[in-house]
């Protein structure tokens, strides 16, 4: 697939000192771009000169569609090499860059659509009929396919177009993405993230965490989550791309494909759940793991078991961090021994240019070792929300840092733990579910008088919801019909495990529900 025509990568001259994410990445592309950049479990091979045109022709064909400043192109596609040349493309052209999970079903999508209002939705081919309809109905101008096997609209249109292409200047505060992270209320926020945020993070993640270039010895990454989220598309994607080191691309995350790359391999990023399913392999062992220089962990609790069992099957520490969409990555353990060791059940220590602090409810600053909500500051904290400037001032503090919404203590030698979160939510296996939104769709399910969704642990997925359910008098539910129900609208990720019906919802003498209460209830 490699070509011969090097495409123009420079900004286009206006004279002004230029921020865009994508000149940056490009810039440490190696030298020579016939080298493989992506190699996909499918056998195919992207060399970093096809990277470069291929996202330079998308890019041509964006522009040429003449869309306003800031406009946003909404993403929902499988994960391919070509999806990753369209955030690229979307990069260059200066547009923002709004991907979706691939679960999501038609209500979600109108709300996502309706919210953020995307001139151009790029979607599969057999999803294109009922989204169209949708984007075109919330002004949306421009709807392209992409499918997983390379086919689909976007790129038979962008094939039209030339390989070379000016990047689109971008201010560090331009915006680069809208990550939708759902909300407490049920409404999903989209969190601004810019250029700068976004570069800033990277490049300290490159040093922090030892990228070696080619020259040094080079760096393979096994990607294989999704990349619609921060992990997959910022964390992973531009570790990679800013090092210029090779990625192993995987479509889907199977352990078997995992381990059969990972002698090839240098690095490799999971949520705990991709560590507990590995664990699970008798295949997985030293030998096995011996090239491996770095395992990471993030995006939800890594549970000190699953910890000191990698450590003991394979001889590596995995190093776990803590993010969240708002901010990327705000904590790390440390890489290197001279910085520390690393502790599990730990998330590390601010990472440079982080601020943390721990405050209590009544914005008290709080000393180490005690326990209260986690307060960020840095060039990587977000923009806002999409459209909600109360929501955006009432998430930061005065003196402008940004309320997580977990809850910790920093210990004596600055390393953060994670208790619990303030917000109400599941994370279960590294995908946000906020009960409140669940609730929403249970209680408009015809006899439902009320409901509770609650998390309670879960060997695979870390934690999984659980749903507690009233019934309006007179009403007998059954609970199979409401999980079929709730499946039937909701992205599978979403619907509770198990649904159980209950006379009533504990209650505090305020009239709250006690999701503790029914969280212990299930548990045990
Ligand atoms: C799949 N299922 C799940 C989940 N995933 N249920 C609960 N939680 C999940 N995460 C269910 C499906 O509903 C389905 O059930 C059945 O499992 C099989 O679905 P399938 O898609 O085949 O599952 P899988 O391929 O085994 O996926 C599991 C997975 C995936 C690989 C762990 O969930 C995953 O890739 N998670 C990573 C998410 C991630 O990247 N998070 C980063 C967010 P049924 O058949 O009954 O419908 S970024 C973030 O959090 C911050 C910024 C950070 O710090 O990184
Ligand atoms: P998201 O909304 O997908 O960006 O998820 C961000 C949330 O994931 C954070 O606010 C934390 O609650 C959680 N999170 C991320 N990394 C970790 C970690 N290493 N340990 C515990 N929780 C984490």
């Amino acid at each position: 697939m490699t070509s011969v025509s090097v495409p123009q990568l420079g900004p286009k001259d206006t004279g002004v000192i230029d921020h865009n994410l994508f000149s940056a990445l490009a810039a440490a592309f190696p030298q020579d771009t016939s080298q493989c950049a992506v190699e996909t479990d499918a056998g195919l091979f992207y060399s970093w000169q096809d990277l470069l045109d291929a996202s330079a022709m998308v890019a041509n064909m964006l522009e040429s569609l003449e869309l306003a400043p800031g406009a946003r192109i909404a993403v929902q596609v499988e994960k391919s090499v070509e999806a990753l040349i369209l955030y690229l493309a979307s990069l260059r052209a200066g547009l923002v860059y709004l991907p979706l999970n691939s679960a999501y079903q038609s209500a979600e999508m109108a709300y996502f659509l309706g919210d953020a209002v995307p001139a151009v939705l790029v979607c599969s081919g057999h999803h294109f009929g009922e989204l169209s309809k949708l984007a075109f109905a919330a002004g949306t101008t421009h709807v392209f396919t992409l499918n997983q096997d390379r086919t689909g609209t976007l790129l038979s249109r962008a094939a039209q177009f030339s390989r070379a292409h000016a990047v689109a200047q971008a201010h560090s505060d331009d915006l680069a993405a809208i990550i939708y992270t759902s909300g407490t209320t049920g409404r999903s926020k989209g969190a601004m993230l810019s250029h700068g945020n976004l570069l800033s993070n990277a490049e300290v993640l490159k040093a922090y965490w030892g990228w070696r270039r080619a020259e040094q010895g080079g760096d393979v990454l096994i990607h294989a989550l999704p990349i619609f989220h921060v992990h997959g598309l910022f964390v992973a994607i531009h570790g990679a791309l800013l090092n210029g080191s090779k990625m192993i691309w995987l479509a889907k995350f199977d352990t078997r494909t995992v381990l059969r790359h990972l002698p090839r391999a240098t690095v490799f990023m999971g949520v705990p759940t991709l560590y507990v399913r590995l664990l699970a392999e008798t295949g997985l062992n030293r030998a096995v793991a011996q090239g491996m220089r770095l395992f990471i962990s993030g995006s939800a609790p890594l549970l000190l078991d699953t910890f000191a069992q990698w450590q003991q099957r394979t001889g590596h520490t995995i190093l776990e961090r803590y993010g969240m969409s708002e901010t990327a990555m705000l904590t790390s353990n440390p890489y290197l021994v001279t910085d520390g060791v690393r502790k599990g059940g730990t998330v590390g220590r601010p990472l440079p240019g982080v601020q943390l602090r721990i405050f209590d409810d009544g914005d008290k600053l709080l000393p180490a070792g005690e326990v209260g909500g986690i307060q960020v500051k840095g060039p990587n904290v977000f923009q806002g929300y999409w459209n909600m400037p109360d929501k955006t001032s009432e998430e930061f503090t005065t003196d402008g840092f940004f309320k997580t919404g977990d809850v910790g203590y920093i210990d004596a030698d600055g390393y953060v733990t994670i208790v619990g979160r303030s917000k109400d939510l599941i994370i279960s296996g590294g995908y946000n579910v906020y009960p409140a939104e669940i609730e929403s769709y249970i209680n408009a399910i015809p006899g439902v008088a009320e409901s509770a969704v609650v998390g309670v642990p879960d060997d695979d997925f870390g934690e999984v919801g659980v749903a507690a359910v009233i019934a309006k008098p007179g009403v007998e539910l059954q609970t199979t019909a409401i999980l079929s129900q709730l499946k039937a609208i909701l992205a599978n990720f979403k619907v509770p495990k198990k649904c159980v019906v209950l006379s009533e919802l504990p209650r505090n003498t305020m009239g709250k529900v006690q999701k503790n209460v029914l969280r212990q209830q299930f548990q045990e």
